[in-house]
Order: C-alpha cells, then sequence, then structure tokens
C-alpha cells in the first residue's frame, strides 16, 4: 500500500477529510495543536449538545489520559492522538466489551498500513512484539437530552522521542521503527477513523464477528500468563483462557475460572 510520505507529517483536517474513507461521511472533524486531552474536549461537547459523531485529532496533548487516571504520554509533532464521539442508542451495559472492539478498528487500521503484526492485549492495549503501540480509552457521557454519548480515544505512537519513551514504565514501540518507510500521520488518522466508523455503524449487531475476528487473528495474551493489578493494589498471577461473548476474559486462578471485566484491572503479562 502506498501510504508513505513523511516521518511527521503536519496533521492536516483537509488531507485527512480527503483521505477518509466513505464511512466517514458526516462526521465532522476538528483538528487542534493542542489540548489538554482530546477525550475531555470532546466529553465535553456532548454535554454541551454537540452534534455528533463529531471527531478531534490533537498535535500535542498536555493532559492526555489513560485509564483509572493514568497518564498518556502525548508530546508534540510525532504522534496521533485522536477521539470519536458518537451517539448511543442502547442501554450503558450494552457496551461491555466495546474497548476491544475498537481495538478491532484500530489493528485493522495498523495493518492496513503495514503493520503485520499487530495485536490486541484485553482489553484495550495495541502491541508489536508485546511493546505498547497504541491504547484505547472509552468513556461515557448523558448528553442534555438524555441520550449516552460515547467518546473513543485513541492514541497511537507513530514517532515517540527516546527520552520520551524512557519516562514511559513498560514497553512501547512506534509505527516509525515497525515500518520500513515512514508512515503520514493524516493517512493513519483518515484509516483509523474511518474504521472506528466501520465499527460504530455496525454496533451492536457487528459484535459476535468482531469478536471473532479478535479470536482469530488479534489475540497477544492467547494462552500466557500475566498478573492481573486490581483497582487495591491486589496482584495475583493467571493463566488467560479466552474471551466470553461479551468481551470479559476468562482466566483460571489456582485451578478455579474467573471472569474479569474491563475496567476492573490492569494485566501484565509474566516473563
Ligand atoms: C490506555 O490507558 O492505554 C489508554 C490511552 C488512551 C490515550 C488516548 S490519546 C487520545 C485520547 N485522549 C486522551 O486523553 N486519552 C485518549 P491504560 O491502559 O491505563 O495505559 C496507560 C499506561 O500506558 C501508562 O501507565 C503507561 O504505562 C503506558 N503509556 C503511557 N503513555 C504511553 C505511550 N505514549 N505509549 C505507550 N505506552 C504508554
Amino acid at each position: 500500500m502506498s501510504t508513505a510520505t513523511i516521518a511527521t507529517d503536519t496533521l492536516e483536517r483537509a488531507s485527512i477529510l480527503r483521505l477518509l474513507p466513505s464511512a466517514g461521511v458526516g462526521c465532522e472533524l476538528r483538528v487542534f495543536e493542542q489540548l489538554d486531552s482530546t477525550n475531555s474536549w470532546l466529553l465535553q461537547q456532548c454535554s454541551t449538545g454537540g452534534a455528533l459523531p463529531l471527531a478531534c485529532i490533537a498535535d500535542a496533548q498536555t493532559a492526555g489520559r489513560g485509564r483509572a487516571g493514568r497518564n498518556w504520554h502525548s508530546p508534540a509533532g510525532g504522534n496521533l492522538y485522536l477521539s470519536l464521539g458518537w451517539r448511543f442508542t442502547g442501554s450503558a451495559d450494552q457496551l461491555a466489551g466495546f474497548s476491544l472492539l475498537m481495538g478491532v478498528a484500530t489493528v485493522r487500521a495498523l495493518r492496513q498500513l503495514g503493520i503485520e503484526q499487530a495485536r490486541l492485549k484485553w482489553p484495550n492495549d495495541v502491541l508489536v512484539d508485546a511493546k505498547k503501540i497504541a491504547g484505547i480509552l472509552i468513556e461515557t457521557r448523558t448528553g442534555r437530552d438524555g441520550g449516552l454519548a460515547v467518546v473513543i480515544g485513541i492514541g497511537v505512537n507513530v514517532n515517540l522521542p527516546a527520552p520520551e519513551r524512557a519516562q514511559i514504565d513498560q514497553a512501547c514501540t512506534d509505527v516509525r521503527e515497525q515500518l520500513s518507510v515512514p508512515c503520514s500521520r493524516n493517512q493513519l488518522a483518515a484509516v483509523l477513523l474511518g474504521e472506528c466508523l466501520t465499527v460504530c455503524a455496525g454496533f451492536p449487531q457487528n459484535r459476535a464477528a468482531l469478536l471473532d475476528e479478535y479470536r482469530r487473528d488479534y489475540d497477544a495474551l492467547l494462552n500466557q500468563s500475566v498478573v492481573i493489578r486490581r483497582g487495591d493494589g491486589q496482584q495475583q498471577t493467571a493463566q488467560v483462557l479466552a474471551i466470553d461473548d461479551n468481551g470479559a476474559l476468562r482466566v483460571c486462578i489456582d485451578g478455579v475460572e474467573h471472569s474479569l471485566m474491563a475496567g476492573e484491572v490492569s494485566l501484565r503479562s509474566v516473563p
């Protein structure tokens, strides 16, 4: 695929819209030089009744967020920080496992750009060779009209400077390291946004097919031992079994099977 231009092209709304697949028709896009967090900006838009779908991209984030108050390192000039706000008409409990489905969208996009080894670490990490290349943060907000808005935030490392990497407490990688040719951020943004909108448009009918796609080809944890870290600091070693039809992770701890819901825990592989 001829997606190569320069390593860190400037993010441009017009270029992204030109490259956006037809799934993107009707989605408004804003591109900023800097925001505190693209998710926070979109949550704010949802609260004040902004029309959806609405996507925003920032070249830098001053307070990029991960799950559970963790930080997402978001330096300027090289990476992609994208959020998409989308109106969901079902009930909030139908969104269980949704981050995994957006992970499928992200892996599809990275593979289209040539990163064939991209895989998903349940529930929201995208890895290449056990190194984190992207992370996903799903948040919801009830709008003024009482409807539910979902904000999908995705950070992709395209060109992550070494000093920044050194500050991250887990192995990470970027698109530049994985491709022998440079990658255009505008192209990546368009492909990723297109894949996210395709998944959203088909949800929830597409849930089973997306989970099957994950099971077939994207599961970075299959048969691995992991350390489960719970919110209260408790840690346990577990053997990963599979995901269930709601996207929950089935694991075996001391011979007993358990089901983990996204949001409860974070996992680290046992070396
Ligand atoms: C995530 O959280 O992986 C979700 C990250 C979502 C970021 C996007 S960027 C656009 C949108 N706007 C936002 O404000 N957020 C979203 P979690 O699973 O909690 O992982 C956080 C952990 O990942 C940190 O504690 C670090 O260990 C690691 N980390 C932080 N920055 C990283 C980076 N740039 N690359 C790889 N790993 C990183």
